[in-house]
């Protein structure tokens, strides 16, 4: 049963996390088994015969520790394969009955566990988290009618219509089959020849070329169900349905430089971002929003609602936003939960159904069948991270590791031995699908009304503001720079013409294509929600990395560390070496990196401490000038104080914050503390000129 309690002021426990509980084997204090129980006397030499003598075969021990961990790994995910998850819990703000029968979204006083994981896509299990790619965002809501799974994405829309090209699609933005090259990147050959020969996917291209595509951190993107499910309340009346996840802490993204060499320091930089934040607990929140059109109104937009590479604009069909999702516990084990988790969009409770979008009625088909190999059987269910909280019975027997143990001679429908139990319970809450009048010719064909390829991809053009506009340009040039044949290149730009003659003719530049005279646009219109320039400002949980050295001015640091902890931000000192720094009147502070460990780009500002002994010690380290100036490219706050002022690149513009600014030529702190951290909220100054 779901917990009336809010689990995050009762010890994060949720129903799930009771019946998980089931399952953790804690060893601390016991001693060593073998897998059948029996206790092993040694552990660090295998059965021989004599010292120096051959292993011997009875050796039983070493035989099954063996065994077992050459059988260790099991498939990856065919596309996701790289993934994060964390526990959770949801909770409804008010009643949604009279659009929905679904428990969980009905009384806000149930809290629903969860559990999410996050996703890139094109990846393996061991590539990088800051790759220019779609972020998989999937929620398993363990109600108490069943599970329920959110399969979204961190994009609105997806790159094909009918589910029967995404084995192409991912055939071709996947490394290429001959020789396994490029890993985890777009930027080659045959996505982009893809992209030129199924301009269906314009509009998504548009998405994973723009800054949603490299998320700061899973806590600060948004999340999309993408397809048009259907809500159906108790009195059988339907709306369509999008799901919308908005992160309270707003949508904020790295620089293209940036994350390429984030890849490299910390190729776990996403993953490191949401366990840290959970650990200290700064738990990720999500509000759920929906936006719902009633059946009636199914004909009256400009775009067909069942396509999935169309959004409707929030201007016109207005998120509303119906509850919250708190994050707030780690796993235990990255394998029996992240990795064994397994989702599907058919997973759904009464109240909540499909629609015939195309692309979704083919995942419905996908994601019981990918699980079977690579949860190796058809019992995947009883894995205990799949387990519902809600009762299973059901006439289903046997098959690979099969754990529940059905007593009885029955298991089949229907029986007069067991009272013809488990029974179906129709009208009582038993699911039954929306009675949806269908009539057809069998056909291999797409909509005409899904033939409108780019006026979306304009209207997603013309909201992004010019540094939105400037980075697509740039992500666009980049991928196509790294693509080989030439007429492939030309080919897109042909293709991105006719979303907007402009954003043709500013690819063009620079990578050798020829942008055909096409001034126009395939549409004038445009969304601000779109941009992520209006989003949410805060400096809660932002990193600030303070360079610092022995002997630095205390009186002014230790008060905006003071006042930094106050407003959520996170403070780290580097310095030369580890261990602690003193201050000009004895105060210390531990240095958490060292200027060879640290680096800028696991950091969102930067603050230079005053007092000259230790800033000369600093300075004298090449790295040290190296990191303040990156910071400086990318944007970053960059605060300094007393004479660390001396090694700003520039001592004033937007984002750089010194104690000069305010009373030139005066030592003082002034009011730089709150400067600084009203600058930080700021995430990027982007009207920086460097
Ligand atoms: Fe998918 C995994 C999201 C289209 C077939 N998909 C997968 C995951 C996410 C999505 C988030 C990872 C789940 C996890 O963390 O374990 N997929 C989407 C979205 C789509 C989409 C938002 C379009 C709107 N997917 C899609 C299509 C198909 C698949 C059209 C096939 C017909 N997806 C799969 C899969 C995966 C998967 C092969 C790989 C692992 C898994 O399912 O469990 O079945």
């Amino acid at each position: 049963m779901n917990n009336k309690h809010d689990p995050s002021q009762a010890g994060r426990t949720t129903a799930k996390d009771k019946q998980l509980d089931a399952y953790r084997v804690h060893s601390e204090g016991k001693k060593l088994t073998t897998n059948q129980g029996l206790t092993v006397s040694e552990d660090e030499h295998s059965l021989k015969a004599g010292d120096r003598g051959p292993t011997l075969m009875e050796d039983f021990h070493f035989r099954e520790k063996m065994t077992h961990f050459d059988h260790e790994r099991i498939p990856e995910r065919i596309v996701h394969a790289r993934g994060f998850g964390a526990h959770g819990y949801f909770r409804v703000y008010e009643s949604m009955e009279s659009y929905t029968m679904a428990k969980f979204l009905r009384d806000p006083n149930l809290v629903t566990p969860v559990f999410v994981r996050f996703s890139t896509v094109a990846g393996s299990r061991g590539s990088s988290d800051t790759v220019r790619d779609v972020r998989g965002f999937a929620t398993k809501f363990y109600t108490e009618e069943g599970n329920y799974d959110l399969v979204g994405n961190n994009m609105p829309v997806f790159f094909i219509q009918d589910a029967i090209k995404f084995p192409d699609f991912i055939h071709a933005v996947k490394p290429e089959p001959h020789n396994e090259i490029p890993q985890a990147q777009s930027a080659h050959d045959t996505f982009w020849d893809f992209v030129a020969n199924n301009t269906e996917s314009a509009h998504m291209v548009m998405w994973a070329m723009s800054d949603r595509a490299l998320p700061r951190s899973f806590r600060m993107m948004e999340g999309f169900g993408v397809h048009t499910f259907r809500f159906v309340n108790a009195e059988g009346k339907a709306h369509f349905v999008k799901f919308h996840w908005k992160p309270t802490l707003g949508m904020h993204s790295l620089v293209w430089d940036e994350t390429q060499k984030i890849a490299g320091k910390d190729p776990d930089f996403n993953r490191r971002d949401l366990w840290e934040a959970i650990e200290s607990g700064n738990y990720p929140e999500y509000e759920l929003g929906v936006q719902m059109i009633p059946e009636e109104d199914e004909f009256k937009f400009e775009f067909d609602i069942l396509d999935p590479t169309k959004i409707w604009p929030e201007e016109l069909i207005p998120v509303r936003l119906i509850g919250k999702m708190t994050l707030n516990k780690n796993t235990d084990n990255f394998f029996a939960e992240t990795e064994q988790i397994a989702f599907h969009p058919g997973h759904v409770v009464p109240g909540i159904d499909f629609t015939n979008d195309p692309l979704l009625q083919g995942r419905l088909f996908s994601y019981t069948d990918t699980q079977l190999s690579r949860l190796g059987g058809p019992n995947f269910h009883e894995i205990p991270i799949n387990r519902p909280i809600a009762p299973v019975h059901n006439n289903q027997r046997d098959g690979m590791h099969r754990m529940t143990i059905n007593p009885g001679p029955v298991s089949y429908h229907n029986n007069g031995i067991a009272g013809n139990s488990p029974h179906p319970v129709p009208r009582q809450g038993g699911y039954e699908h929306y009675t949806e009048k269908v009539e057809g010719r069998k056909v291999r064909r797409r909509s005409e009304s899904f033939m409108d390829h780019y006026s979306q991809a304009a209207l997603f053009w013309n909201s992004m503001s010019e540094v939105e506009k400037q980075h697509i340009v740039s992500a666009f040039q980049f991928e196509l720079s790294k693509v080989k044949r030439k007429e492939i290149r030309q080919r897109v730009v042909e293709v991105f013409a006719n979303v907007s003659g402009e954003l043709a003719a500013r690819i063009s530049e620079g990578i050798g294509t020829i942008p055909p005279q096409i001034s126009g646009t395939a549409s004038t219109g445009s969304s601000p929600a779109l941009s992520m320039m209006n989003t949410v400002k805060s400096p809660k949980t932002r990193k600030v990395a303070v360079l610092a050295g022995n002997r630095f001015r205390e009186q002014t640091l230790f008060g905006v560390l003071t006042e930094l902890q106050a407003a959520g931000v996170i403070a780290e000192v580097v310095s030369t070496r580890l261990g602690e720094i003193t201050g000009d009147q004895g105060g210390r502070l531990e240095v958490m990196h060292t200027l060879l460990s640290a680096d800028s780009v696991l950091f969102d500002a930067v603050l230079i401490a005053g007092g000259k002994e230790g800033l000369e010690e600093l300075v004298s380290e090449p790295k040290l000038l190296e990191f303040v100036n990156e910071a400086f490219r990318h944007y970053k706050t960059i605060g300094a104080m007393d004479e660390g002022t001396a090694i700003l690149p520039q001592k004033e513009g937007p984002g750089v914050i010194t104690t000069l600014t305010e009373e030139a030529g005066k030592i003082g702190p002034g009011n730089f503390g709150s400067r600084f951290i009203e600058a930080i909220a700021q995430h990027r100054h982007w009207t920086r000129k460097k």
